[in-house]
């Protein structure tokens, strides 16, 4: 398959208006028949369908009648049947193939998880199945039959009948197919109802392996708060007489929305307060609130083509972070949002793998589930809202759902909706869509008179195959705190269109202090010349909570940054940050964001993006070096947070309990710097919670004393498969640096090392990548290991091994030693024989 380009879109030539499967589900020599009913268009064309070498194909009819071999041609990813052997008028195309779901280690398509038949279809599974049209612009209505003796037997729609072995499914609702979806086994479910605002009775079901079901009643609360949420704020019910959940172990995404049928990676679906932290619990309600709202953002409107993907991915993750916000604190979601696009977004935009949210040209679409289309995209729509006001969103979302319910569309009628509703021009908006890179926005300031003027220039850097930027519209929220620490102007919005543009603030007693960015109203880097003290003074007085921590964000990484190259540094901060801390008025959660340090990577971008070659190691010491001046310096108020944030009483997930348990963790972190870790042994063996129980041992881990807890972990958790990918992961991510290889090589050659398991493997790779001096070791030794596994996984599952070659997308960045290693596993993997398309196309990338 060549480089597929959007500028080749072209409709599909044949009208498909039902597909029917009957499907008799084994280990292998599944039996998949489908009937598709077609209508040619006017031209004689030829009948293309997707579908490779993997399906044994035993018949091929039309209307009842064999068609002549002569006539049919089949390469490794098409089946043609030839123009001559259509008819003129509506027929149906029959086919018998037969595959094998025990042998699919790629886990797409039909798959064996467990003993549990399941399926993955986006983007192109549903070809590892039977021949069709698998393109997101081909949507029809589905009747499925499955045959198979295991008890619970799922597919899409409502059910028809269920008995001896057989049950149909018909689904009313046209849809493509990368949303079909089977799952058969032996399954126990969670079960509820939800009558939506019209009176249609919901059965809501959440399928577990059975003795699993005292861990699927969060994500049961999480489906009904998501179902009513959307009722309430977007105006959208639901559509069928069942949504059933299922959650299997072995699955390459965290979850995916087909319709009626959602499928679920087991770890964002089952949790207990012993075996899951308050981040899961988070991420659970966040994913099931994301996959439901696909409904509506993604099946009933879905996308044209791939190159769309951000037209529903973007927004329903613009979706689900507003629903988090609702539901818990809208400041903490915010900062928290903003610091997970940092780390994966702006790190992937800064390096060889950047993309516009809407890419023009890929090889792999797999390998395009990116944090650009994700949570830029998010923050696109997030951008848009802004500019429009609330009522406009409203007002154009309405009119979304109204013009293009049934469809399949593309950003271009997106933003025609906006414009029409609002009567806004949005050409220029536009370039957020299909301009890769992160502007740089640089202010100055002009204090005269009583005017305060903000004086800023954008650039965006170049990006592969896109060497010029042209100036974005970019919302900018400002608001002016004067030198008492009243805010003397709420918040504006000023909206730059222009390569360099000023805006003035008149009729000012004395000169303010601007607050810039609030809430981070755009997806760009701010720099902005400004003495600690001053964002010190931001620190403690600022009126919005994302502009106040990321005063004290950018003190720290002042602090860290001049501490990595070797300077003095820090004093201002340490006393800002106990100020804070201490300050019992403000919110925990928000108190324990400001005590965590910037990562080891976010001061290493910063260094790099400020023009000095990061050192992993010195990075390391640096952060390390801060964290036991702050513990030292505030030992006693540390360590009075650390006893009184309990929470007493049964655990509960909830936004209140966490943020106590938040702070509570931050403290115990910075205390485990100068107690040698006393607190957090005696936590570990006493904590009623997976999230104090993972804190301290992380602070034990990383003092070399973490032994005992491991081994008491390892024997309470040993069948848990979700908790033993943690006690993996920890072990890596928290090591010492210089152990951190040896660690993971370790813990590779166990025989519970089960890599296969997509969970498993992140967990150990991910754990090393996120350690990263330890990954960045500067002898290579992490860059070697990493290429190895990444090598050995292609062949078995070539979307993860994609997935996770992303650890090296900053390799360009470091120095001529460590970058020769890098680039020499890089190239190892490259010429490896056989290497899937997903991962050539990766590293082709990074190397290019
Ligand atoms: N399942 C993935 C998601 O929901 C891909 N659609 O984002
Ligand atoms: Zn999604």
């Amino acid at each position: 398959q060549p480089v597929q380009h959007l500028a080749d879109y072209r409709p599909w030539p044949f009208t498909l208006s039902q597909t029917r499967l009957d499907v008799t589900l084994a280990p292998r020599d599944t039996v998949v028949l489908t009937e598709l009913d077609l209508e040619p268009s006017d031209q004689p064309v030829d009948l293309v369908l997707d579908g490779g070498a993997g399906l044994r194909l035993q018949s091929l009819r039309i209307d009842g009648l064999t068609v002549d071999p002569a006539h049919v041609l089949r390469d490794d990813e098409t089946l043609t049947i030839r123009a001559a052997a259509l008819p003129r008028v509506p027929f149906t195309l029959a086919t018998d193939v037969r595959i094998d779901p025990q042998d699919n280690t790629a886990f797409e398509g039909l798959y064996l998880s467990g003993g549990i038949f399941c399926t993955q279809c986006e983007a192109e599974g549903f070809r590892h199945i039977t021949f069709y049209p698998d393109r997101p612009d081909v949507m029809t209505t589905f009747r499925v039959t499955l045959r198979s003796d295991l008890p619970v037997l799922l597919s899409n729609g409502n059910p028809v009948r269920a008995q001896d072995g057989v049950a149909e499914w018909n689904d009313p609702w046209p849809k493509p197919a990368y949303l079909f979806a089977l799952v058969a086994g032996d399954l126990v479910a969670v079960s509820d109802s939800f009558t939506t605002r019209s009176g249609r009775a919901v059965d809501l079901n959440v399928w577990v392996r059975p003795g699993d079901q005292d861990r699927a009643g969060f994500a049961m609360e999480s489906l009904i708060a998501s179902m009513r949420w959307d009722e309430d704020v977007y105006g959208r019910e639901y559509d069928l007489d069942v949504f059933n959940i299922v959650a299997v172990d072995d699955f390459n995404m965290g979850a995916m929305e087909n319709k009626g049928l959602n499928i679920f990676n087991s770890k964002l679906v089952l949790a207990s307060p012993d075996t899951a932290t308050d981040g899961d619990y988070e991420r659970i309600e966040a994913v099931i609130a994301h996959e439901y709202f696909h409904n509506w953002t993604g099946n009933r409107i879905t996308c044209r083509d791939w190159f769309q993907l951000c037209l529903k991915e973007g927004l329903t993750v613009f979706r689900d972070q507003q629903f988090t916000s609702d539901l818990r604190s809208a400041a903490v979601k915010r900062i928290e949002d903003v610091q997970t696009l940092r780390a994966r977004q702006f790190r992937e935009d800064q390096g060889p793998l950047a993309h516009p949210p809407r890419p023009d040209r890929y090889e792999e679409i797999n390998n395009f589930y990116t944090a650009t289309v994700y949570e830029k995209g998010a923050e696109v729509i997030g951008m848009l809202k802004r500019l429009v006001g609330d009522d406009g969103y409203a007002r154009a979302l309405d009119l979304y759902f109204d013009r293009h319910d049934g469809d399949a569309a593309t950003i271009e009628d997106w933003l025609k909706v906006f414009e029409d509703a609002t009567g806004r021009d949005l050409a220029q908006f536009k370039r957020w869509y299909t301009d890769a890179g992160t502007p740089v926005l640089t202010l100055q300031e002009t204090w005269q008179d009583g005017t305060l003027t903000l004086h800023f220039t954008q650039q965006t850097p170049p990006t592969p195959g896109q060497p010029d930027k042209p100036a974005r519209v970019i919302p900018i929220a400002v608001g002016l705190i004067g030198p008492n620490g009243d805010e003397v102007a709420p918040t504006r919005v000023l909206e730059m269109t222009e390569d360099r543009q000023s805006f003035s603030f008149e009729g000012l007693g004395a000169r303010p202090v601007a607050s810039v960015l609030r809430g981070c109203s755009a997806p760009v880097m701010l720099q902005r010349q400004m003495d600690d003290a001053t964002r010190a003074f931001l620190l403690a007085h600022d009126t919005d909570p994302f502009a106040r921590w990321e005063a004290g964000r950018e003190l720290a990484l002042s602090a860290l940054t001049q501490l990595a190259r070797g300077a003095d540094a820090g004093d201002d901060y340490i006393t800002a940050i106990g100020a804070l801390a201490g300050d019992a008025d403000a919110d925990p959660a928000f108190r324990a964001l400001c005590l965590n340090l910037p990562g080891e990577e976010e001061i290493a971008t910063r260094l790099a993006t400020t023009g000095t070659t990061p050192d992993p190691d010195a990075i390391q010491q640096a952060r390390a070096g801060l964290a036991r001046r702050i513990a030292m310096a505030h030992q006693d108020l540390l360590a009075e947070l650390y006893d009184t944030m309990t929470v007493p009483g049964a655990y509960s997930p909830d936004a209140d309990a966490a943020a106590r348990r938040s702070l509570r963790i931050a403290a115990l972190g910075l205390l485990g710097r100068i107690d040698g870790g006393d607190r957090a042994e005696v936590l570990f063996g006493i904590a009623g919670n997976m999230t104090e129980r993972m804190a301290a041992l992380a602070v034990l881990l990383r003092l070399g004393r973490g032994d005992s807890a491991l081994r008491m972990l390892h024997d309470e958790f040993a069948d848990n498969r979700l908790v033993m990918d943690k006690w993996f992961g920890i072990q890596v991510m928290a090591a010492p640096p210089s152990d951190a290889v040896a660690v993971a090589e370790r813990l590779a050659a166990r025989p519970d090392f089960d890599w296969k398991n997509p969970n498993r493997f992140r967990a150990l790779l991910g754990g090393l990548a996120a350690n990263h001096a330890g990954f960045h070791a500067a002898d290579g030794s992490g860059y070697a290991f990493t290429a190895d596994w990444l090598m050995r996984m292609d062949a078995v599952n070539p979307q993860i091994a994609a997935r996770m070659s992303t650890a090296f997308e900053t390799w360009p960045r470091y120095d001529a030693a460590r970058r020769d290693h890098a680039r020499n596993a890089l190239e190892r993997i490259a010429s490896l024989a056989g290497l899937s398309r997903n991962t050539r196309e990766m590293v082709s990338r990074m190397i290019a």
